[in-house]
């Protein structure tokens, strides 16, 4: 590996597996370091494709996400860093597409559990491909003031307490991801802060190792000191004491190898690591961290005198000129989280909905305080399903049953009727579900099926009014007015509409008072004077016992009444009801296989 610098303050890179709290803490470094693009070019999301929104400090960005590798590096040429939060069963298999990319340089292995056969091969292709590869098991590493891999570091707070939001002196590499957490705090308590800190991770076959990365720092004009945090197991440590036993590092090297504790174990322990185990002599710790001292590092008698001892090589860089004062600067605050806010009370939003009908968020859904179990049990049926969500109340038995009569006789009207019609030409067009089912609807209005609001609005009137039948009929004449509720195309005063007779018949049994409907019973027997189709329709008799009802029931104030009728809940109770229909004149039309509906020439009248 060698050479030098991995990151620099423009590098950007492309996250596999879109986790959001990884990809928001890159970017949040990202500010807090006062960088002027966003770490992360991309995210590859194998299989979907758009865009991810997070945040670059207070502004909302949207990072493309991409549905394969190849995909996304040649979307983005120059993000030339790979962080792989695959799991360990495809770890290995995007790590390696990674690797083969001509843009991609440096390949983060975050999983842990990722076979060692497999990191080997990734191993051997990085090598004689001239990439690096950081991991598996790994947090990653950061270079302070300009890239930060994953989670790495930890919390905002943590980062600013260890300075890493600027560069210092000190070249870090650790195995350990939580314990370079730990080193990072005590390099910035007596240093100048971290430069650049990897965790090579935990596994027996670490993509790369100690050595690797410290004759890398070696390099970097930038790193003056650098600190090594090893741990028992394994021979990793051992290419670093040839480094510097061969005069490959000319830089004070600070190191410690953990797991000393390891002997007070009668037999073999393994600790947190893959590679963390207590093997043969050579791999304890004791014996690491003598070969590291003869080597020339300076080693200290134990953890604790880790910090001591990294503070004396520093002062004695210092004292000698060899490291300059760094310009501190004073972090931009990340702007806290919304809902984290709310949570800990220090501000309050307001909501952008009201609603009053229905509330999800306990153990169970409720219709207006009924929850979903009591409807279950107590047996409640469509209509009274309908009168919690529609009119916020339990209504009584006969309301609810009317209710569902209503929604039972306006279900379907045959497929000449002008809904079922748009619905069956619609779905001849090879429309979907919805489409035709909508076609149909939208043709509701006050010729067809929406008639029933306006037909409760004017009988109201008139009856509260005292208007007699004739003064009403006249005077909408004179308006010009057709009387909603009144006339159809094929019902005729000899051929009545079959569903008024049941609903009528209903009504006039369970109801305490029909007056509304008798009244529009004498306006029915006066128009039919005029024309014989100017029968009562279902609008008019819905309208009119709706009227009933709501009178009737006791349940319902009157502001309440002329509030329903002002709104216009009734023409829903058809809207209801004929989607019923309409839906099975879609299925029906696909069921049949009917092709694309063209209307005859020979049915329209063609004129100048
Ligand atoms: N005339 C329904 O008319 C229809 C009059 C009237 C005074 C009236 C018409 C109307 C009010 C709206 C209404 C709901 C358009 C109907 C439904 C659901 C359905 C449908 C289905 C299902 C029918 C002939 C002469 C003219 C008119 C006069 C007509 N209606 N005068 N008040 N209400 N009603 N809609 O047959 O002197 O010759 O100029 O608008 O309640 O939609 O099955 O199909 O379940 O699907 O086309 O049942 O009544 O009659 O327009 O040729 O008029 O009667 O002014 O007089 P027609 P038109 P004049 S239920």
């Amino acid at each position: 590996m060698a050479t030098g610098q991995l990151f620099s303050r423009t590098t950007q890179a492309l996250f596999y597996n879109y986790k959001q709290l990884p990809i928001q803490r890159m970017l949040d470094f990202d500010f807090l370091c006062g960088r002027e693009t966003p770490s992360v070019a991309g995210i590859i999301n194998p299989g979907s494709e758009g865009f991810q929104k997070l945040f670059f400090g207070q502004e909302e960005i949207a990072i493309p996400v991409h549905g394969s590798i190849e995909a996304a590096c040649a979307a983005h040429p120059t993000a030339d860093v790979f962080i792989n939060f695959a799991s360990f069963r495809s770890a290995a298999a995007s790590s390696m597409s990674a690797l083969k990319q001509p843009t991609i340089r440096v390949v983060a292995i975050i999983a842990e559990g990722v076979p060692e056969s497999d990191t080997k091969h990734l191993i051997a292709y990085a090598r004689s491909n001239n990439k690096v590869v950081i991991g598996p098991a790994t947090v990653g590493g950061i270079q302070a003031g300009a890239f930060r891999i994953g989670d790495t570091a930890g919390t905002i707070d943590n980062i600013i307490a260890c300075k890493l939001y600027r560069p210092g002196s000190i070249g870090f590499v650790s195995k350990s991801g939580g314990m370079s957490n730990e080193l990072y705090n005590t390099i910035a308590r007596v240093t100048d802060g971290i430069y650049e800190g990897i965790a090579i991770g935990g596994d027996v076959f670490p993509g790369s190792t100690l050595s690797d990365h410290v004759l890398r720092f070696n390099n970097i004009p930038q790193i003056k000191m650098i600190v090594v945090l090893g741990e028992l197991g394994g021979q990793d440590e051992y290419s670093l004491v040839e480094a510097l036993k061969q005069g490959k590092v000319n830089k004070p090297v600070v190191a410690w190898v953990s797991g000393t504790c390891a002997r007070l174990f009668k037999s073999e322990v393994q600790f947190g690591h893959a590679g963390a185990k207590s093997g043969g002599e050579l791999e304890s710790a004791q014996a690491k961290n003598q070969a590291l001292k003869d080597a020339g590092a300076v080693v200290p008698t134990s953890f604790e005198a880790f910090e001591a001892s990294i503070k004396e090589a520093f002062d004695k860089l210092f004292e000698a000129g060899k490291i300059e004062s760094v310009k501190e600067f004073t972090p931009p605050p990340i702007p806290e989280d919304l809902n984290t806010a709310i949570k800990s009370g220090k501000v309050r939003a307001p909501t952008h909905i009201i609603s009053t009908i229905s509330d999800d968020r306990g153990e169970e859904p409720c219709y207006a305080g009924v929850p979903m179990s009591s409807i279950v049990e107590q047996g409640y049926g469509v209509g009274d399903v309908i009168s919690l969500l529609w009119f916020k109340r339990s209504l009584p038995r006969y309301c609810t049953k009317f209710i569902e009569i209503c929604i039972m006789l306006c279900a379907d009207h045959g497929p000449c009727v002008s809904g079922a019609h748009n619905t069956i030409v619609t779905a001849r067009a090879g429309k979907d579900l919805v489409s035709s089912l909508v076609s149909g609807l939208l043709t509701i209005g006050p010729r067809f099926g929406g008639a029933i609001d306006d037909a409760a609005r004017y009988f109201k009137d008139a009856y509260d009014r005292g208007l007699t039948p004739y003064e009403f009929v006249e005077s909408m004449k004179k308006k010009g007015i057709r009387v909603p509720g009144i006339g159809h195309r094929i019902k005729r005063g000899d051929n009545r509409d079959k569903r008024v007779e049941l609903l009528q018949e209903f009504a006039r049994t369970n109801f305490p008072s029909v007056k509304y409907m008798e009244y529009a019973v004498q306006v029915e027997t006066y128009t039919l004077t005029k024309a014989n189709n100017l029968v009562m329709n279902v609008d008019g008799a819905i309208g009119s016992l709706f009227l009933d009802l709501l009178a009737g029931s006791g349940m319902f104030t009157k502001p309440e009444i002329d509030e329903i009728v002002e709104i216009g809940y009734l023409n829903g109770l058809f809207v209801l009801a004929r989607s019923i229909g309409l839906i099975g004149h879609t299925f029906d039309q696909k069921r049949l296989k009917q092709p694309l509906y063209r209307h005859p020439w020979e049915d329209v009248l063609y004129t100048k």
